[in-house]
């Protein structure tokens, strides 16, 4: 068993990326479903820093192919700064969101804390999607679709130098895994970048325990892991609470395979829970099943090897 850093749970209320209504319920959601006692529950020194604070959703139709694109501008500097106090602090931080547009301020500050103190990143991308549009080619013009793209430095100077320099990403440092519904010319701009994706074609042929072994693959003790956990990721079966659900996702013991695998490389740095939408759940099911396998993220198996 690892051990891990204190944790800090920081909630950012706000669907100003999405598609649909009502992902900025999620980190209530969250907190309702007990993830800080279940964490607490693991002996893990748990701290609940609330909600940071952004715009209002004024639900406008997109301008130059960007939906709300000052009002993300200001929630992801917000979250930016939230996340970088706890990694400053040695803490380990969760994202509690709020749509996946929030990774961006999420990972922009991760990226900076690791070049500060000298470590290497990998993102695990956990998502039905490839969240790598841009404003050309883009179907909906909503940016929670597009966070990756912009953390590689494909996306408007607002987003992809909000931590004031160069992007936050190269590909190379990302790894997809889940993914089932990528948009036509996404799908052309992932190819051109090398994106390495998993997706659930691999996923059913190889199994996950070989796609995480991969995925997973020489991680040394200078790497930092950031888990970006899209909840669309999972079977709408068992997770329905999403706006954007996809068949055909990972089942609920491939799901809890792929964060016990994650546990176990002792590398986890930092979390996002993201795209929850509590207006489409039955009965906070999806929120509880997030906070089962957050548990296995942070050590609880199944059977007797925690
Ligand atoms: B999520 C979509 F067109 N690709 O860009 C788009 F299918 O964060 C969906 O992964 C994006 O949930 C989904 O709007 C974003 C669409
Ligand atoms: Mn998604
Ligand atoms: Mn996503
Ligand atoms: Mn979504």
């Amino acid at each position: 068993m690892h051990t891990f850093p204190p944790i800090s749970l920081i909630g950012a209320p706000t669907d100003i990326g999405a598609g649909h209504r009502g992902a900025s319920m999620g980190p209530e959601a969250l907190r309702v479903a007990g993830l800080a006692a279940a964490l607490a529950a693991r002996g893990l020194d748990v701290v609940d820093r609330g909600n940071v604070a952004g715009p209002f959703n004024p639900w406008l139709p997109p301008t130059d192919g960007y939906r709300h694109l000052g009002e993300v501008v200001a929630w992801n500097r917000a979250v930016m700064q939230a996340v970088a106090a706890e990694l400053a602090q040695e803490r380990l931080p969760i994202l509690l969101g709020g749509d996946h547009c929030l990774a961006i301020g999420s990972i922009t500050a991760v990226a900076r804390h690791c070049r500060e103190q000298g470590k290497h990143l990998t993102v695990l991308w956990l998502d039905a999607h490839a969240d790598f549009n841009t404003s050309a080619i883009t179907p909906s013009g909503n940016i929670h679709g597009m966070p990756v793209a912009c953390l590689c430095g494909f996306g408007p100077q607002e987003l992809t130098g909000l931590g004031g320099g160069a992007p936050a990403l190269s590909p190379e440092q990302i790894r997809q895994i889940g993914i089932r519904s990528v948009d036509a010319g996404e799908k052309k701009l992932v190819r051109d970048v090398g994106l390495d994706i998993y997706d659930m074609r691999y996923i059913d042929e190889v199994g996950m325990k070989r796609v995480m072994e991969e995925a997973l693959l020489n991680l040394g003790p200078r790497d930092h892991l950031h888990v970006s956990f899209d909840v669309d990721f999972l079977d709408p079966g068992i997770a329905p609470g999403v706006g954007t659900t996809i068949p055909g996702g990972p089942n609920y013991r491939e799901a809890q395979l792929c964060m016990e695998m994650i546990a176990d490389s002792g590398r986890l740095g930092s979390l996002d829970i993201m795209e929850l939408n509590p207006a489409l759940d039955v009965r906070n099911q999806t929120a509880m099943l997030a906070v089962d396998l957050v548990e296995s993220l942070f050590g609880k198996s199944t059977l007797m090897r925690d």
